[in-house]
Order: C-alpha cells, then sequence, then structure tokens
C-alpha cells in the first residue's frame, strides 16, 4: 500500500478535495438502507452502487448494506472513509466520483445477526449479488449442487450461512416466518439467464431443507429478475491508489477504476415497491435474454479468448493483446462469423456497432486490464461464454474451427500453470493442477482428462466427435489456428 501522502478520504475531508471530483449530492444521514447486497466487490462499487449513488439524490429510501461473503474484505480499507470511495472514470475523459451509496458494511464472519436483522427489515426490498458465477454453487446441470461443500454446510447450519444461496434462502424464510413480503432477488452476475438460476439454485435449497411450505412461498411470491451488467472494471491495485490520491488530494484505500461504459439491464419484473432504476440511466425491458446473451457471448467469450490466447503468446494486458494484429484479427472474426450467428438479437440491437463498440473498448488506452485477472475461474466461465456458442454451432452444422481455439488455449494454460507450479485462481484449481500435470501435449491423452470434468464440460458435448476432433486440433497446433 502507497504510504499516504494525503489526509484520509473522509466524510469531514471531503471539503478538501481537488476542484472537478464529484461528490453524493444528497444528505448521506437522511438515507435509510432500502438495498442489502452480497459480494460488495470491485465491480459493485463502480456499477450498481453508482446508479443507487445517483438514485439517492432524488429518493434516499435506496442506500446499501454491503454484506461480505469472507474475509478479507474491505472493511479496512472501507469503514475508515466513512464507507465513501472513488470511481476513476478512465477512458477518453478522465473523471472522479466519490460514492456514498455504501451506508453500511457487515461482514457474515463476525455481523451474521446484523445481516439477518437487514434482511427481515420490510424497507429493505432488494437482495443484491455480485458473487462471480462459482458462488452460486451450481452443477454443471446449471441445478444447486448439493454436494457442495458450502452448501452442505448451510443445509447443516442454516443460521450461519456460508454462500450467498444460504443467505439468501434463509432470509426468506425468516422474512415469511415474521409474515413480511419477500424482497426482490437480483444477480448481477455474467451468468446466463441468471435469474432464474438464482431462483433455481434458492429454491434447489429450500427443497433440500425439507421445507415445501417455504419452496412453494418462494416459488409463488418471489421476484428473481434477470440482468445484463456492463462496464469493464479491472481490479484496484497499489498504483490506482497512488493515481487516485495525486488526482483528488485525499487518500482513498478502496478505490475502483472502469471505462466510462457502463450499462445495467434488467427484466421488467421489479415489483410496485422497487426503486425507479430506470431514472438513473439502467434498462427495463422483458427481453434481457437477448441483451445478456450478446453481451456474455461477445464481449466475454472475446474476453477469455484473449486472456488465454494472449497469455500464452507472452502477453499480460488485454491492451497489449489487441496490439497483437494476428490476436485481434482472430478474434473480431470470430465475433462476427462464429458468435454473431449463434444470437437471438432483438430490436434495437446493432451486432456490428456493438461488435466494434466492444473492440474499441478493448483498446481503451487508460485502462490496464490484466489477462491474470480474465483467466480466474475459467472452469465457471467456459460453459457460459464459449461451451455454450459451440453447442448451438453444432446443433445448427455451424462451423466451430475457431470457436475451438479458446477451450483448447484454455486447456494449454491450465497445463502450463500446473507444470509451473503456480496455482490457478479457480474453484477447481486442485482438480485441474491434477489434470493439467498429467498431460502430455497430445490431444489424444491430454483432451479425455479435461473432457471427464463434468462440472465443465456437458456430457454430450464432450462425446460430439467434432467438438473433440475441433478443439484436438486446436489443442495441438494452437498457433495456426490464429489465422
Ligand atoms: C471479464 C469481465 O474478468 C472477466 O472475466 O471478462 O469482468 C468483464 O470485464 C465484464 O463482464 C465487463 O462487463
Amino acid at each position: 500500500m502507497p504510504s499516504p501522502k494525503q489526509a484520509r478520504l473522509t466524510q469531514q475531508n471531503l471539503g478538501a478535495l481537488r476542484p472537478g471530483v464529484s461528490v453524493p449530492a444528497y444528505d448521506r444521514g437522511a438515507t435509510e438502507v432500502g438495498v442489502v447486497h452480497f459480494g460488495p466487490g470491485a465491480f459493485h462499487r463502480g456499477h450498481q452502487a453508482w446508479y443507487i449513488d445517483t438514485l439517492l439524490a432524488r429518493d434516499p429510501r435506496w442506500a446499501i448494506c454491503g454484506a461480505e461473503l469472507r474475509p478479507p474484505g474491505l472493511a479496512a480499507a472501507l469503514i475508515p472513509q466513512d464507507l465513501l470511495y472513488i470511481v476513476a472514470e478512465l477512458d477518453a475523459q478522465i473523471r472522479f466520483r466519490v460514492i456514498g451509496s455504501m451506508k453500511e458494511y457487515l461482514m457474515a464472519s463476525q455481523d451474521a445477526d446484523r445481516i439477518f436483522a437487514r434482511l427481515t427489515q420490510p424497507q429493505v426490498k432488494l437482495v443484491t449479488l455480485t458473487i462471480t458465477e462459482k458462488g452460486y454453487c451450481l452443477a454443471g446441470s446449471g441445478e444447486l449442487d448439493l454436494q457442495h461443500p458450502d452448501i452442505a454446510y448451510d443445509l447443516a447450519h442454516p443460521a450461519e450461512p456460508k454462500s450467498a444461496i444460504g443467505w439468501v434462502t434463509e432470509g426468506l424464510a425468516r422474512r415469511r416466518a415474521k409474515g413480511l413480503a419477500p424482497f426482490v432477488a437480483i444477480s448481477c452476475d455474467n451468468v446466463v439467464g441468471n435469474g432464474h438460476k438464482f431462483r433455481n439454485a434458492v429454491l434447489g435449497m429450500a427443497k433440500a431443507r425439507g421445507d415445501k411450505d417455504l419452496a412453494a412461498w418462494i416459488a409463488g411470491e418471489v421476484r428473481f429478475p434477470c440482468t445484463m451488467v456492463d462496464s469493464i472494471t479491472p481490479a484496484t491495485d497499489d498504483a490506482l491508489k497512488q493515481k487516485v490520491a495525486d488526482a483528488v488530494g485525499l487518500y482513498d484505500d478502496g478505490p475502483v477504476q472502469r471505462e466510462s461504459f457502463l450499462q445495467w439491464v434488467i427484466e421488467d419484473n421489479l415489483g410496485p415497491d422497487a426503486p425507479d432504476l430506470g431514472s438513473v440511466g439502467a434498462s427495463l425491458t422483458n427481453d434481457v435474454e437477448a441483451y445478456e446473451q450478446a453481451k456474455i457471448r461477445l464481449l466475454n467469450g472475446a474476453h477469455s479468448t484473449l486472456a488465454y490466447a494472449g497469455l500464452l503468446a507472452g502477453h499480460t494486458s488485454v491492451g497489449e493483446a489487441m496490439d497483437d494484429a494476428r490476436l485481434a484479427g482472430f478474434v473480431a472474426r470470430m465475433m462476427r462469423e462464429d458468435i454473431t450467428p449463434s444470437l437471438r438479437g432483438t430490436r434495437g440491437l446493432d451486432f456490428e456497432a456493438y461488435i466494434n463498440a466492444i473492440l474499441r473498448r478493448f483498446r481503451n488506452p487508460a485502462l490496464t486490464h490484466r489477462l491474470y485477472q480474465i483467466a480466474s475461474d475459467g472452469s465457471q466461465k467456459l460453459p457460459y461464454r464459449i461451451l455454450g456458442t459451440i453447442a448451438d454451432a453444432l446443433t445448427a452444422g455451424r462451423p466451430i474451427r475457431r470457436l475451438a481455439v479458446p477451450v483448447a488455449a484454455w486447456m494449454t494454460f491450465v497445463v502450463r500453470e500446473a507444470k509451473s507450479g503456480r496455482a490457478l485462481n479457480d474453484p477447481l484449481a486442485k482438480v485441474l493442477a491434477d489434470v493439467g500435470s498429467g498431460c502430455v501435449g497430445k490431444a489424444s491423452i491430454d483432451l479425455p482428462r479435461f473432457l471427464a470434468l463434468t462440472d465443465v464440460f456437458p456430457t454430450d458435448l464432450a462425446k460430439e466427435p467434432k467438438f473433440v476432433s475441433a478443439v484436438g486440433a486446436a489443442y495441438e497446433g494452437l498457433d495456426a489456428f490464429l489465422d
């Protein structure tokens, strides 16, 4: 952590900020908590909390209680700052904004009773999540994995949940027991059909608890709208802390950096008591699926391709990978010729313009987005970002030669990390280390080791000869495939 020369960012010190830094346009003391958010990391703080910060200037009912599931979180950084932090928009224009929408920061490890108290308050109308794909504890089938250690623990200890699914299920159970209407449960993660997956997971937990009445109540009363969220938000590092401190004149130990692009598409099913998120730039629609499919397959699919192929080519950031003409050209062709045909689209969604905007965003020189960050959790990301597109292409009889490349590149990356002794940042890290360390660089020997991972590869796809041969060819000749 840089040795701060500046005074700390606090409510009291806001007047010491340099001119041009935006500050909350409302009295924070007059706001009330209306949202509980599980997983208050950088993306949530630069995205959803930004929208809410704008909303609080006209409606004080929607302050956020951040609920950290696992330490170490952000308590040490944010609590001394009165939960204020700065979002640095690093793009064609550089802008700094102090966000004040988080009013409370609680930790599951020590504040369980206070979190449950919030979850059972009538004025808390939304419970939202950014817990990443792995946080939903889903099996390869897309259903709740009852063997997942956290789910098994939560079933045995419902009052001390470890998983977000456990927290939300028990929170709903306690609300129902108090005779309260349920909160709206909103996933803000890159999961295709995130609202459906969230609902299935919570229903699966309620049924596994043997509480049929609770399951019936959830099924009949709780809204789980689907959403699409988008803003490129590289992880916070010391360089950013220094940059922000030098720019604004106060030290913020928990800043967030992101591009200026911000999008939140929400299924128009929030109910009558929800905040007016449409008034602050969110898009309410009955066709979220088209937007989330396009975003997860085009942007995130290209991101993961750049991550694995880029790291194998020696690049470290998205910008560097995009400066590699072969790789950038390959990704653009894959987006236009292989991913776009798999998309349903919807009125107002112009794929060519959308692709060009994504490629421009990837080239943003003001942001350094590390490929290792994107490469994390590959076992959880690949199914949504690439494998679904491949399955659709096979069904439609379209070629998958290019789409096989990110799969082969991920496998090659896993093998390289295993053989180098570097631990993967992935919930299946141990399994993947075993798989990778036993690989020899031959598809006939290596691919079966990966394709046996049913939490990553659906069985029917793993057995599909066209898939196996395309991935095998790419695996043994990756470099040749980038043309
Ligand atoms: C990235 C995403 O880290 C990753 O996997 O692909 O976080 C990406 O930056 C966001 O989805 C953009 O909205």
